[in-house]
């Protein structure tokens, strides 16, 4: 007998798919979109049209295993839970004796997207007094520059952009990471709209934009500021929505905006003048001009205020006012739904130290006072993720660390560790998921049995706080029971919410007020051009780090793998390699030749991978899609080998774009 069930997809994606999953006999044999979902309307990605490869793939880790060989050698030998549990709960018993709670880390990233199994982890390690983990590795600096004009603002509905007659794809290669996003673009381009994309190289997204311009990395709050200089000065702003809702336009444009003309942006930026002024000129006709703001240039040193200038554009045209108009960077429902009940920060007694996640290197290697004695990684494969991927494996290679690797695959990271867990998918566990793309929210049950002994995050940390003596009754709760506590505090706006429709599975579309959009959350009421609150009050353009090294590296996401997940599934990689693009003239001063080997390097490391050689790469810049597995690596180093650790101007955020590298034939 066969069921469809449905589920969402619990990967870090904007789209946040709804699922509807054909169950046979306790198996998942089929996959496809849900045609009810709002957003997602019935289409998946390539990967997820085959989930049921990933959730019943042979790899599946399904017991319990302990180290029996060298870190990193993949020897080990089955257990059972209670011995696992047993031999965790000991060693951080003598390890807190010795050299007290901090000297636990958690890891955790976004494998599952789950507030439920993403967030629980808090509690147990905040009730231990570990070390807290920073996690800022995504998009913390694209955050504070967004709230540093517009506070808490919601975001533009991607919805609007049908309505739009200028859709700017701005640092966003909708193609690999927010394919449902253009379902939007090409019913607004039917209804007139022109599309244009700004990024650093011509990505498969330049199929569907009218225009492409080509920035040089860490260069977009100059060319913001170039555009605004422009339209400043030919009249193109909207006057009567400035004095409305706009705070610190005159300062802006008398301290700012003189620094910027074309000619000076061209020699930051590489674009042409003319190029500049046709942006300007063409972003201040637009009705309704809608930017899609991704994530790509926040990944520099200087990613907050590049994110904050690029924020101030609509204020100048009065693109808020106008339906279809504005800019999303991400949405953020945070206040519809409150994880306290799940993330319990009343269990920190008292504050304990705080680690940045994109410094897990040095945490390893070289922090002191306690050093870190044990990893605990749960959904997350920092082996291959994290910057600075030969500190990072340095540390994991410590045989004084006690690691513990909470895993659906033999991971990179798994290879590493001293006791590896076995985890379900998200067909076989419960959650409520939230979108960062668009405003639904949607609730999946288990739809299948867990393979093996394979457990749900939130179970593992039951077991574990069982073993440790906490007594509180949170550890007694089920994932169920944190989804009703999460479900019935109350928000306002979640109070508007339909939760029939959610309990039975559906995905439900968070009701935003009528007046959303001219409602800016900033302290003044306006769209702060001017932060009166902001150590340094008004935007400007500041360089990123730089290298001293002769080609930028663009470590961008490619369609077949979500950061690291999806390595497991060989079919989606199928006549795929790990590649270096290159300008051919670039590759010609070097003597390099498509499809050969070649080495890329910088003071960090080096990387091999195979060449092509392509035009849709300017000079100067070199391009590796995707976060791969050693095991399909040409070398024995990921991309991650040449990023560094270095953090953003605010939020601690991380620089994965902000690198440079020379290459040479490997
Ligand atoms: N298939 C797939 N989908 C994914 C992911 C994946 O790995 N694979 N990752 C997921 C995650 S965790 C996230 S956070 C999102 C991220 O998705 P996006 O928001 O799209 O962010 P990125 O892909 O990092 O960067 C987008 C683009 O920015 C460009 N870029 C880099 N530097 C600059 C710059 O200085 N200026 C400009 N204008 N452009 C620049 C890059 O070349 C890239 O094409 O995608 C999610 N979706
Ligand atoms: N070079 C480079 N590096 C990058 C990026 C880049 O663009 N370029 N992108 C960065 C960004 S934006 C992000 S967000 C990070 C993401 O980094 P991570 O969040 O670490 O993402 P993944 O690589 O997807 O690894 C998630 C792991 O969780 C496991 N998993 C899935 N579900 C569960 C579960 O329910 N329980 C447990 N215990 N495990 C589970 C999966 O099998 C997978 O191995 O990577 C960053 N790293
Ligand atoms: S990875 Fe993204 S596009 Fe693919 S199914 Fe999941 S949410 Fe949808
Ligand atoms: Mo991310």
């Amino acid at each position: 007998m066969s069921e469809v069930k449905r589920s969402v997809c619990p990967y870090d994606c904007p789209d946040t798919c709804g699922l509807l999953v054909t169950v046979e006999g306790g198996r998942a044999v089929k996959v496809a979109g849900d045609p009810a979902h709002p957003f997602t309307r019935g289409t998946l990605c390539p990967k997820m049209a085959h989930y049921e490869r990933t959730v019943h793939s042979p790899g599946r880790l399904t017991r319990p295993l302990l180290r029996t060989g060298p870190k990193g050698a993949d020897e080990f030998r089955p257990c059972s839970w209670p011995e696992a549990v047993g031999l965790i709960a000991d060693r951080w018993r003598q390890i807190i004796a010795t050299h007290g709670a901090e000297a636990i880390l958690p890891y955790s990233y976004a494998g599952t997207m789950g507030l439920v199994q993403r967030n629980v982890g808090h509690a147990f390690f905040h009730r231990l007094g570990a070390s807290r983990l920073e996690r800022t590795i995504c998009s913390s600096s694209k955050d504070a520059g967004w709230k540093a004009v517009m506070g808490n603002t919601l975001a533009t509905r991607p919805d609007e952009a049908m309505d739009s007659d200028l859709i700017i794809l701005w640092s966003l290669n909708a193609v690999a990471t927010n394919i449902h996003f253009l379902h939007n673009v090409r019913e607004a381009k039917k209804r007139g709209a022109r599309v244009w994309l700004i990024d650093t190289y011509e990505t498969p997204t330049a199929q569907v934009a009218d225009r492409v311009f080509l920035t040089r990395p860490g260069g977009d709050a100059a060319l913001a500021l170039g555009m605004m200089h422009v339209m400043a000065r030919d009249g193109l702003t909207d006057q009567d929505f400035i004095a409305k809702h706009v705070q610190g336009y005159e300062e802006f444009a008398a301290r700012i905006l003189p620094a910027y003309p074309p000619a000076a942006v061209s020699a930051i930026t590489g674009l042409s003048a003319a190029a500049i002024e046709e942006l300007a000129r063409g972003y201040a006709a637009a009705t309704a001009p809608f930017i899609r703001l991704g994530s790509g240039l926040c990944r520099y040193g200087n990613g907050a205020m590049t994110v904050r200038t690029v924020t101030c554009l609509p204020a100048l045209t009065g693109a808020w006012a106008k339906k279809g108009g504005g800019l999303l960077g991400s949405v953020a429902t945070g206040s519809a739904i409150d994880t306290a009940p799940v993330t319990r920060e009343d269990f920190i007694a008292a504050p304990t130290r705080v680690v940045n996640m994109n410094m897990l290197g040095d945490a390893l290697t070289t922090l002191d006072d306690p050093p870190v004695m044990s990893l605990y990684v749960y959904h997350s494969n920092p082996a291959a993720i994290t910057p600075d991927q030969n500190k990072v494996l340095a540390g994991l290679a410590r045989e004084d660390l006690f690691t513990v690797v909470h895993e659906r695959f033999m991971t990179d990271t798994a290879r590493y560790a001293d006791i590896v867990l076995p985890a379900t998918t998200s067909l076989e566990h419960s959650d409520i998921y939230r979108s960062y793309g668009h405003y639904c929210v949607q609730r999946a049950f288990p739809v299948v049995p867990a393979p093996g002994e394979a457990k749900a995050n939130w179970d593992v940390f039951a077991l574990l706080a069982a073993a440790l003596g906490f007594s509180d009754e949170m550890f007694t709760r089920s994932a169920d029971d944190l989804i009703a506590d999460v479900l019935t505090n109350p928000s306002p706006w979640l109070a508007q919410t339909d939760l029939t429709r959610l309990e039975a599975g559906e995905a439900v579309e968070l009701p935003l007020p009528p007046d959303a959009k001219l409602n800016f959350k900033t302290p003044s009421g306006k769209i702060e051009l001017l932060n009166p609150a902001d150590k340094e009050p008004l935007p400007r353009y500041l360089p990123p780090h730089g290298d001293d090294a002769p080609l930028w590296l663009m470590t961008a996401p490619m369609p077949a793998l979500l950061n690291s997940s999806f390595g497991e599934r060989d079919d989606l990689l199928t006549g795929q390699a790990m590649t270096l693009q290159l300008n051919p003239a670039d590759a010609a001063a070097r003597g390099l030749a498509d499809g050969g080997r070649v080495v890329a390097f910088n003071s960090r490391g080096e990387v091999a991978f195979t060449l092509r050689v392509t035009p849709r790469i300017p000079a100067g810049v070199a391009v590796a899609e995707g976060v791969w597995w050693l095991k399909n690596a040409p070398g024995d180093r990921t991309v991650n080998a040449l990023t560094s650790q270095r953090l953003t101007d605010r939020a601690a955020g991380s620089t994965f774009y902000d690198t440079k590298v020379d290459v040479r034939a490997g």
